[in-house]
């Protein structure tokens, strides 16, 4: 099998309710800039990261695969994978101008695409070629809600109703600002415990800051969660602080989970070593795709730490991921691509569905590009 072509596009879709607010972040669309890899057999492969839908950061993905990607994946053969990341990753001119940012999470796209294409070639949907059984129904848990932006009434509602969609554990933002822009994490508590109030024994609450606290902060809120017993604190701190996740890591009760804003399997060997992390969260299209994914999740699984997958590809990938990987038992939960895929990840009573789709869950449906692609 021989790769003839490389097509790009970029998916724009609405999130809930027109915009989110979290710590760090205003976000009206969810962003997917991606790839279509032709081959002489007929089969397509698709790929693409996730982004904020910045059109212009977006273009510059695209490009990067077009002029960057595409010259080195012409004529080779697909199922290569594991080969072609490294031609990719350490092209001498390419390696120089990014080992993160805009050219790796082009490098995502493409990688995603390539493995979409051996598992289609294999016939298999991706988590079976990975080795995965597809017995385990894994426990789902939900993000998409506890928005900043939501007033107390709307947590609450938002609260009920997943907990009505059958969920047993769900996440929140923290990281709240007073109308003067300081830090408001008088807000956050209270948020934290009027949710904890409403959930049944037994289910699970994440808070997640976004990076938004400093330390000080971090640790006084961090100390005050642990009474209202928080399974995790996400990103409570500046993505790359690694001693400072390190201090929070060792003197709160509460686990601290990070990694969706790592790019690099070395970023993920600093944090891990430094003890700086408990529950893993690597994304594959933040990381350079599958490839790079299923490196960190074993890294992950050698210190004996859980890998709940941060999905930046809104679920798609990481369903076959986290069903093949022994670290994952739970995944995140974001509706707002289901309209793009042939086969959307599906949830019931608060566990995904087993896909059954030959590759890895990325194929578009057929209306998608008519509908958000904002490149054509
Ligand atoms: C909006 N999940 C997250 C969204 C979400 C972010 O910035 O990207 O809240 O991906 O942190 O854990
Ligand atoms: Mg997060």
């Amino acid at each position: 099998m021989r790769i003839t072509g490389v097509e790009t596009f970029i998916l724009h879709v609405e999130v809930s309710g027109g915009a989110i607010a979290d710590g760090s972040h205003r976000v009206g669309h969810w962003g997917a800039p991606g790839v279509l890899i032709h081959t002489d057999a007929g089969l397509t492969g698709t790929g693409y990261t996730g982004t904020h839908a910045h059109l212009a950061s977006d273009r510059m993905i695209a490009l990067c695969i077009e002029e960057a990607y595409a010259p080195l994946l012409l004529g080779r053969d697909p199922r290569e994978v594991r080969s072609l990341w490294t031609r990719l990753q350490r092209h001498p001119p390419l390696q120089w101008v990014g080992r993160s940012g805009i050219t790796h999470l082009a490098h995502a796209a493409v990688d995603v695409a390539l493995w979409d294409l051996k598992a289609q070639a294999a016939g298999e949907p991706l988590w079976r070629l990975l080795g995965g059984s597809g017995e385990q129904r894994l426990e789902a848990y939900d993000t998409d809600g506890g928005w900043l932006d939501r007033s107390d009434e709307q947590l609450l509602a938002e609260t009920e109703a997943r907990l009505e969609q059958g969920y047993r554990a769900v996440k929140i933002k923290v990281g709240s600002r007073d109308e003067r822009g300081r830090l408001d994490p008088g807000r956050d508590l209270r948020r934290v415990a009027l949710v904890r109030g409403l959930l049944p024994t037994g289910a699970r609450l994440m808070v997640d800051a976004n990076g938004a606290w400093d330390l000080a902060t971090a640790l006084e809120a961090g100390r005050a969660l642990a009474e209202h017993a928080v399974a995790w604190l996400e990103e409570p701190i500046w993505y790359d602080d690694l001693p400072g996740h390190a201090r929070l890591s060792a003197e709160l009760a509460t686990p601290i989970a990070l990694g969706e804003q790592l790019y690099t399997l070395d970023a993920f060997r600093d944090f891990i070593t430094a003890g700086a992390v408990h529950y893993v969260q690597a994304d594959a299209v933040r990381l350079a795709g599958v490839t790079e994914w299923w490196r960190v999740a074993e890294l992950a699984h050698a210190h004996h730490l859980p890998v709940v997958p941060h999905i930046g590809d809104m679920m798609q990938v990481h369903l076959h991921l986290a069903l093949a990987h022994p670290a994952c038992t739970l995944l995140e939960h974001i509706p707002w691509m289901r309209d793009c895929f042939e086969e959307p990840a599906t949830v019931v009573d608060g566990r995904f569905e087993v896909p059954e789709r030959p590759g890895a869950g990325t194929t578009l449906r057929e209306d998608a590009l008519e509908r958000f692609d904002v490149a054509r």
